[in-house]
């Protein structure tokens, strides 16, 4: 593969958390590193054990390939394999590999000399992951608490654990994560739209900058956020869907067993009613 002139430049020794200079180097256009080759074999390992599990179960159908995690008689303890511990090594795979990705997007920030925002942002994704199969199980007492591994039966779960709760959508901090995902999007519509429209004229027109951009939300709701504030807010709404979804989901069973919607009675008991 080509290297681009620019990225020669930025191929700095150093900057690594562990390893020294063993594992320093680049294969092609990706660096390696330490955690380069710890995420490569917790997922070639993880992907083994899923292609595994499909062999010994019922059926081929992408749709319908599961592996469930193992039934909650087995508490906190390790499974047989093929009752649970399959999924209980997938996990740990999973997680060693989301980690070392995000360690590994570490190592490039120092050799660069960049902020951490990327690693910062990513790790939400992997709190809400955890938060899934090793927290929330952790704290019902139960491995068989996280989700199964399978495209239908993923779904399956959500819409069962959502039912046990009576209404899920009854759920506060469901709510605010809603809201942060649809306003992400908003955000990312708007910025995405400003940018082409500015930057990317037809042939033969001047390309548009800052000023325009500014100018048209200036006049169609008397506020820029700005250039470098737009993304400020993406990363922050981003974040903030990914950290409300994980509580969402966190205090449904270990901080509130009955159906959502009765957690609103606090409303109906306020004494200003009485
Ligand atoms: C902006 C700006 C950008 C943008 C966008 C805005 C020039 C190129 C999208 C407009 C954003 C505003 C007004 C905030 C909207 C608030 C929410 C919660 C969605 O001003 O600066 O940079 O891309």
């Amino acid at each position: 593969m080509a290297m681009l002139d620019f990225e020669r430049k930025y191929r700095i020794r150093g900057g690594t958390l562990i390893g020294g200079d063993h594992f320093d180097f680049w294969v092609g256009p990706l660096y390696v590193g330490f955690f380069g080759i710890t995420t490569l074999v917790f997922s070639l390992l993880g992907t083994a054990l899923i292609v595994y599990g499909a062999a010994i179960g019922p059926t081929w159908n992408l749709w319908q390939i599961s592996i469930a995690p193992p039934d909650l008689s087995y508490g906190l303890g390790f499974a047989p394999l093929k009752h649970g511990g399959l999924w209980q090594w997938i996990t740990i795979c999973a997680v060693g590999a989301f980690v070392s990705w995000a360690l590994r997007e570490v190592e490039i920030c120092r050799k660069l000399g960049i902020g951490y925002h990327v690693p910062f942002a990513f790790s939400f994704a992997i709190f809400a992951y955890v938060t899934l199969v090793v927290i929330r199980p952790f704290l019902l007492g139960a491995w068989g608490h996280g989700f199964p591994y399978g495209i239908f039966s993923h779904l399956d779960w959500v819409s069962n654990v959502g039912y046990q709760y009576l209404h899920f959508h009854y759920n506060p901090a469901h709510m605010i994560a809603i809201s942060f995902f649809f306003t992400t999007t908003l955000a990312l519509a708007l910025h995405g739209a400003v940018i082409l429209s500015a930057a990317n004229p037809p042939a033969g027109e001047v390309v548009k900058g800052a000023e325009h951009e500014n100018t048209f939300f200036r006049d169609i709701v008397g506020y820029s956020v700005g250039a470098l504030g737009i993304h400020r807010l993406g990363l922050f709404l981003a974040i903030s869907a990914a950290f409300w979804s994980a509580i969402c989901i966190l205090i449904s069973g270990p901080f509130w067993t009955r159906g959502w919607p009765e957690w609103w009675s606090w409303w109906l008991d306020l004494p200003i009613w009485r």
